[in-house]
């Protein structure tokens, strides 16, 4: 029996995201065509073993697969929209960051172009492509997923979410929401800290000592979330006293409430309907969209 070779791959898009994944994939063997908008952007990729398309109709006339990883929804439908007619009958695996709608809009429009159409949302920064650390999200089409997952690992673990093809980017998103949140209360204290000339570095040194313990509790909240649980832990009346010195703190050092002071609000807004007996998973109540208990 003979091994089969590497598929094609054509990708769109050479930021930094998109040249990270084609070394990805010459590194796994797969013949890679390149493109993007502005030229020049691909000379280390061609000495690397890259064939360069000058438009984008050369680049998507290459045999396989297509993957875009440009900026925002709009470029994908921008670089799409032109090469449409040569589409059908060809797989699209979009690794552009977009909002599950946009993904939703997107397969529609695959489907009535007859192109396979599988979404993406990668959980990696660019040097971190091909690294264990690195992971991908998928949902649409799962013939595409479950023929392409030797391929898709080489950027990283592969996970399926489904057919609907906003799933991937409604976990990338609630994820980058995590992550986004994280970094702003470390700015926060970074800047409390600084009022007295700590150096950041050196409060970074606790921060994440910190922070890490208190992931560890994270599946915790999650159980008493799914229980509907909020008697364990501290009470929100507890943490409405803590956010309370906190930016007071905070405003006698002349640090901006910009990133606790919204938190606050919702605290404040939760205790005041009664919920200050409750633990902080209160908080999920607060935020959640109706008709999603
Ligand atoms: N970089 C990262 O850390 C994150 C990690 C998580 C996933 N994101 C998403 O990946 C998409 C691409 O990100 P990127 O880092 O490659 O972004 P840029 O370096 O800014 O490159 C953008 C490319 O998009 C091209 N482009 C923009 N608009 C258009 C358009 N209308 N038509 C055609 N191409 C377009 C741009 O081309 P050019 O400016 O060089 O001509 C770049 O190739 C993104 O969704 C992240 O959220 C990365």
């Amino acid at each position: 029996m003979t091994k089969s070779s590497p598929v094609p791959i054509t990708v769109l898009g050479l930021g930094a995201m998109g040249r990270a994944l084609v070394a990805a994939f010459l590194r796994g063997g797969h013949p890679t065509t390149v493109w993007n908008r502005t030229p020049g952007r691909d000379a280390e990729l061609v000495a690397a073993g890259a064939a360069s398309a000058a438009t984008v109709d050369e680049a998507v006339r290459a045999d396989g697969l297509i993957v875009a990883c440009l900026l925002d929804h709009e470029s994908v439908h921008d670089v799409l929209d032109s090469v449409v007619d040569d589409l059908a009958g060809r797989t699209v695996i979009n690794l552009t960051s977009t909002a599950p709608s946009d993904a939703r809009e997107l397969a529609a429009w695959a489907e009535s172009h007859g192109i396979e159409y599988l979404d993406g949302g990668i959980m990696a920064i660019p040097a971190m492509i091909g690294r264990p650390e690195s992971f991908l999200l998928y949902s649409g089409s799962k013939k595409v997923f479950d023929e392409n997952a030797a391929t898709l690992e080489l950027l990283g673990s592969a996970e399926y979410f489904g057919a609907d093809a906003g799933m991937a980017s409604l976990y990338d998103f609630a994820l980058l929401a995590g992550m986004y949140t994280m970094f702003a209360g470390f700015s926060h204290g970074a800047a409390m800290v600084r009022t007295e000339g700590v150096s950041a570095t050196e409060f970074a040194r606790h921060a994440v000592q910190w922070l890490s313990a208190m992931v560890r509790v994270i599946p915790l909240s999650a159980e008493a979330i799914e229980a509907g649980d909020r008697a364990g832990g501290q009470s929100l009346d507890f943490t409405k006293a803590a956010l309370d010195a906190i930016v007071r703190a905070s405003r006698e050092a002349g640090v901006g409430l910009d990133v606790v002071g919204p938190l606050k609000a919702l605290v404040d807004r939760q205790v005041a309907d009664g919920h200050g007996a409750e633990s902080f998973d209160a908080v999920f109540a607060g935020v959640r969209a109706p008709g999603s208990e």
